[in-house]
């Protein structure tokens, strides 16, 4: 049996790339600056959206789109505080430009400052896929351990900020904050990182100021976030 070989003569990650640059400029043309969450199954990205939402009481307004393989729970938990869409990929590990775009078409868009994308909860998948954000937020919750960055190091060398989630829980987990800082910090030097407890609200103000500082940045340079 000959094999042919057909060329397709088309540069489908540059394509990706060049979607995903025009998306981002878009945004930031209209002054949104777009977050996309990744984090592993229930580190807390919908809990740290509602925590946002309470700090904020409708002084910033954001908008969110979640990311599931299946059902629309956490859109139903973040619905009485924000416009949201539940984007399902009916299996797929992560979320693509086209998907999140459709999403966006359907959302109540006026006014939107922040735009969040809380990325299908994995460490792996979400950070090879770029959605034409201007910021990538790693959650870790205390839960899961310290170790985390060195082990998953594309999630944590590709995000502009990471959030440590849950901290009310560690006097009860073995987890160091510091030695986690470190790892990350080996991975990508000055990573900001931010200790937080969405359920009792402490550095959410940090957090919520630091997004903000963030958007400021944005308008003021209308550069992308380095
Ligand atoms: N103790 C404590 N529990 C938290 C905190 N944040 C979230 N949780 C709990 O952790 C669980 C998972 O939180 P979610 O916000 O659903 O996490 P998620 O990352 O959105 O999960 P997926 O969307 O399924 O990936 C829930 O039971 C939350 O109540 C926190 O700061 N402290
Ligand atoms: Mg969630």
């Amino acid at each position: 049996m000959s094999i042919e070989t057909i060329p397709i003569q088309k540069d489908i990650q540059g394509k990706r790339q060049a979607d995903a640059e025009l998306w981002r400029r878009s945004l930031m043309a209209r002054g949104i600056l777009c977050v996309n969450i990744i984090s592993s199954p229930g580190a807390g990205k919908t809990s740290l959206l509602q925590a946002m939402a309470k700090h904020w009481s409708g002084r910033n307004r954001m908008a969110v789109l979640v990311g599931d393989i299946a059902t629309d729970r956490d859109a139903q938990r973040l619905a009485p505080w924000m416009p949201v869409k539940q984007l399902t990929t009916g299996g797929a590990c992560h979320l693509e430009l086209s998907l999140v775009q459709s999403g966006w078409e359907q959302l109540d868009s006026a006014g939107v400052e922040f735009l969040i994308i809380e990325n299908v909860g994995n460490l792996i998948c979400p950070a090879s896929h770029d959605l034409g954000e201007h910021l990538r937020l790693v959650v870790l919750s205390v839960t899961e351990g310290d170790d985390k960055p060195g082990k998953y190091p594309k999630a944590f060398r590709t995000s502009h900020a990471c959030v440590i989630n849950k901290v009310d829980l560690l006097p009860y987990v073995p987890f160091s904050v510091s030695a986690v800082t470190l790892d990350a910090h080996r991975i990508q030097p000055g990573l900001p990182v931010i200790p937080v407890s969405a359920l009792s609200g402490e550095g959410i103000s940090q957090w919520c100021d630091f997004l903000t500082e963030k958007r400021q940045q944005l308008l003021l340079t209308a550069e992308p976030i380095e």
